[in-house]
């Protein structure tokens, strides 16, 4: 089982979007194995996306990022990177597919309402920054194997 680290931005708490976010993954087929309420801090906006630090829109992305609440969660499954991936929709929103959640719900790149890690060792990186130090329960669905082979 792989898991990944999803982020529903401030832009899609704002707009109560919350609860559509997470169960479209939910819906996929992804089980929820850690959630949580938070405000992220420049420390940890700069930890999670210390890959763009420097870059021209990185001040835009804290700003957005740290914004409001966001809710974090980690979701488990067979492929859940490329799967979350997927059903999020490519960065920018206007070049999102239909049916997916940045190509139904958004219009800017700068407030595209949902973070996925894009591969699974950012995954671990990443649940480790939001769930540091906390347990995530190991539990399995009766319905489990009418969604996993
Ligand atoms: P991802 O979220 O699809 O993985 P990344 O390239 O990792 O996309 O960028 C992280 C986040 O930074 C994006 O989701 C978006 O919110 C923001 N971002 C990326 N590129 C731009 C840009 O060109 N202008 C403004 N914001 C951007
Ligand atoms: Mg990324």
């Amino acid at each position: 089982m792989e898991r990944t680290l999803i982020l529903v931005k401030p832009d899609a708490m704002q707009r109560g979007l919350a609860g559509e976010v997470l169960s479209r993954l939910e819906r996929r087929g992804l089980r929820i194995v850690g959630l949580r309420l938070l405000q992220v801090d420049r420390a940890m906006a700069e930890r999670h996306y210390a890959e763009h630090v420097g870059k021209g829109f990185f001040e835009g992305l804290v700003e957005y990022i740290t914004s409001g609440p966001i809710i974090a969660a980690v979701f488990e499954g067979s492929n859940a990177v490329a799967a979350a991936r997927q059903t999020m929709g490519v960065t920018r929103p206007t070049e999102a597919a239909p049916g997916t959640i940045r190509g139904d719900l958004g219009l800017e790149v700068g407030r595209n309402l949902v973070h996925g890690s894009d591969k699974p060792e950012s995954a671990e990186r990443e649940i480790g920054i939001f769930f540091e130090g906390m347990a995530l329960p190991t539990w399995t669905r009766d319905v489990d194997r009418w969604v996993f082979e």
